[in-house]
């Protein structure tokens, strides 16, 4: 059945919240898993990231992950806001370590030359997952509301999103400024935040002791009604092709989310700062 309530405020505000999406089994060995991954980071890693606090892809370090990617809680919360065939991107462990610095504000689709950037509707999802509890002390999400369809004062100031210029930029700049429409989106661990990849978010620094992780999962929710050129882009970079070696059958778990592209189109170009299609 369709939830009207979430896919309206999904498709007017840019995002929408489903709580405990996730149960205690798999947040303790997603925790588990992550941690692990955390951990094993490299020193300069951790400081190149320092505002989003990590970047690793996930994909099949862990059998874990496949069976969150194909969550069945999610693939019905999907279901409820109109998206029943939903297909694979990637997915991010992005993390806060201890008092880590807030993130800069971004958005991070990826086709804004091609007219359908301006769609009312939903083009490419993040599925976040904190794995534990957030607020605005350990650093929660923060979002613009509609930020998704129409522009705003920040937007001009913003660079390409996880470019090395957001990398390096001082804390004073003002991709971490605070904005008269912001909100923010705290959440118990093991919610899922559906948001609108356009939509401008950032994220409050971590002032307490305790690691604050996230899963950012990124999928096309209505994959076969995207244009020929952008279906292209996905299909060429085969997502969710696992490799031999990955055994047990989470790759059959994942095969219904692999996109596909059989046309001769040529694909979009990656164009990751909105243009002419954003307006006021
Ligand atoms: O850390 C967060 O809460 C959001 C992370 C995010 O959006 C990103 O790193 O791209």
């Amino acid at each position: 059945m369709i939830d009207a309530a979430r896919q309206q405020q999904l498709l007017t505000q840019g995002f929408c919240h489903f709580p405990q999406v996730l149960d205690q089994q798999i947040l303790g060995e997603l925790i588990r898993v992550t941690d692990a991954l955390l951990d094993a980071e490299p020193a300069e890693r951790h400081q190149k990231y320092r505002y989003q606090g990590s970047n690793i892809n996930v994909a099949y370090q862990d059998p874990v992950f496949a069976q969150l990617f194909a969550w069945p809680k999610t693939l019905e919360a999907l279901a409820s806001l109109g998206y029943r065939d939903p297909k694979w991107w990637s997915g991010y462990l992005l993390s806060k370590p201890p008092l880590g610095p807030p993130l800069y504000w971004h958005q991070d689709w990826w086709a804004w030359d091609h007219a359908r950037s301006a769609d009312p509707h939903l083009l490419q999802a993040f599925l976040m997952y904190y794995l534990t509890d957030t607020t605005r002390e350990n650093g929660c999400l923060r979002v613009i509301p509609a930020s998704h369809t129409r522009r705003v004062d920040l937007h001009e100031k913003l660079p390409a999103a996880h470019s090395e210029e957001t990398y390096e930029a001082p804390l004073d700049s003002p991709i971490f400024s605070h904005h008269a429409q912001e909100i923010d989106v705290p959440v118990k661990a093991g919610d899922l935040v559906v948001g609108d990849a356009r939509l401008l978010h950032a994220a409050h620094a971590n002032q307490t002791n305790q690691r604050r992780s996230l899963l950012t999962l990124w999928y096309y929710p209505d994959y076969e009604n995207l244009p020929d050129s952008i279906r292209a882009f996905i299909a060429r970079k085969k997502p969710l092709d696992p490799p031999d070696w990955w055994e047990g059958n989470a790759g059959r778990i994942v095969e219904p989310l692999v996109p596909h592209y059989t046309g001769s189109t040529a694909p979009v170009a990656w164009s990751r700062i909105p243009g002419e299609h954003l307006k006021y």
